[in-house]
């Protein structure tokens, strides 16, 4: 009787640990790894994409992931990150909306011996300790190629002067700040070329949308050769209302691109768009490596920055490598 008591009591005792705690990693079993995962939004299908890939990635590593969305506001991601402390996952990732402001909470997760993998974007801090790695896009090279395209398509155009239209990315993101560095970096010292105009679309197709009609009524189509918009979503947007207007995208006014999503290609095919550069939200792979090596003990640090190029309308468009995402 005193066996059977003992055994029950044990029983009972392993179901409450396994409820309530987390079991030693092992290799065999990986399930016992919890990734903390801040998302900073849904805004474009680069974003639902890059949720997707580090679901699926996850899901792969066999690691329990628990993901906050926190629809364009830095306090949620902050909180975020606080209750995967509290929690005391294994590992943060997280997708810094903007670059300031993230010392505070990242101290905290430093003394609760939690590391940080910054997926996506960066963030501007002083002390380099207060985050493990970093995955995530080249934004100043995307920027060059945008701007490489751009004394290409002028050169072809045997243009004497271009007036460009700017639309950026949330305000203090990495990739608008670096988008805008990389492109200016080529052109900005060649006299064919005037910014007019630089404003803020937030990635959003409909805040696109509305920057194009508020460039369109202030310069008139006229007065815009060219678009320089820092992703599809807000590009898409533009598309819709150039259209609306029997002003021919690609044509009437050049189009410049970031992402690489599939109706951007398909835009890009059909004319209407006239470079897209690449940007792929296919992180999640990498940045669970980076756990599993974590989690074994390694040390990580540094930078990963994926492959990436460039479509044109110079380019074969009907070669089959020429697709989005
Ligand atoms: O280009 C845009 C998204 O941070 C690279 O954010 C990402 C950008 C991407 O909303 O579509």
């Amino acid at each position: 009787m005193k066996r059977i008591i003992c055994v029950a009591a044990s029983m009972l005792l392993c179901m409450m640990l396994a409820s309530c705690s987390r079991q030693p990693e092992t290799e065999n079993n990986p399930g016992s790894v919890v990734v903390g995962f801040s998302q900073l939004g849904a805004e474009s299908s680069w974003r639902i994409a890059n949720t997707a890939s580090m679901e699926d990635a996850a899901k792969d590593a066999g690691f329990g992931l628990m993901m906050e969305n926190a629809n364009q506001k830095q306090e949620k991601q902050i909180d975020a990150i606080r209750s995967f402390i509290a929690y005391q996952v294994d590992v943060i990732v997280f997708s810094p909306i903007v670059e300031n402001g993230w010392d505070n909470v990242l101290h905290e997760a430093k003394k609760a011996g939690i590391p940080v993998i910054l997926m996506d974007r960066m963030i501007e801090t002083e002390e380099k300790d207060l985050y493990t790695a970093y995955v995530g896009a080249d934004f100043y090279a995307e920027g060059r190629r945008a701007g490489e395209f751009l004394l290409q398509k002028a050169d072809a155009m045997k243009a004497e002067h271009l007036n460009i239209a700017e639309i950026s990315g949330t305000i203090d993101s990495t990739p608008m700040r670096e988008r805008q560095r990389g492109f200016m970096d080529v052109i900005g010292g060649d006299p064919r070329f005037t910014v007019i105009d630089s404003i803020s679309g937030d990635f959003l197709r409909s805040k696109g949308e509305e920057c194009a009609r508020q460039l369109l009524d202030q310069y008139g189509a006229g007065g815009i050769d060219v678009i320089y918009s820092h992703n599809d979503s807000m590009t898409l947007g533009v598309l819709d209302v150039l259209e609306k207007q029997d002003i021919k995208p690609g044509k009437d006014i050049v189009l410049i691109t970031v992402d690489g999503e599939k109706e951007a290609v398909d835009a890009l095919k059909a004319g209407k768009v006239n470079c897209v550069v690449q940007c792929t939200p296919n992180l999640g792979k990498a940045v669970m490596e980076l756990v599993k090596k974590l989690k074994s003990g390694e040390h990580v640090a540094g930078t990963y920055h994926p492959e990436e190029g460039m479509f044109t309308e110079f380019d074969d468009l009907s070669n089959p490598a020429v697709e989005g995402f």
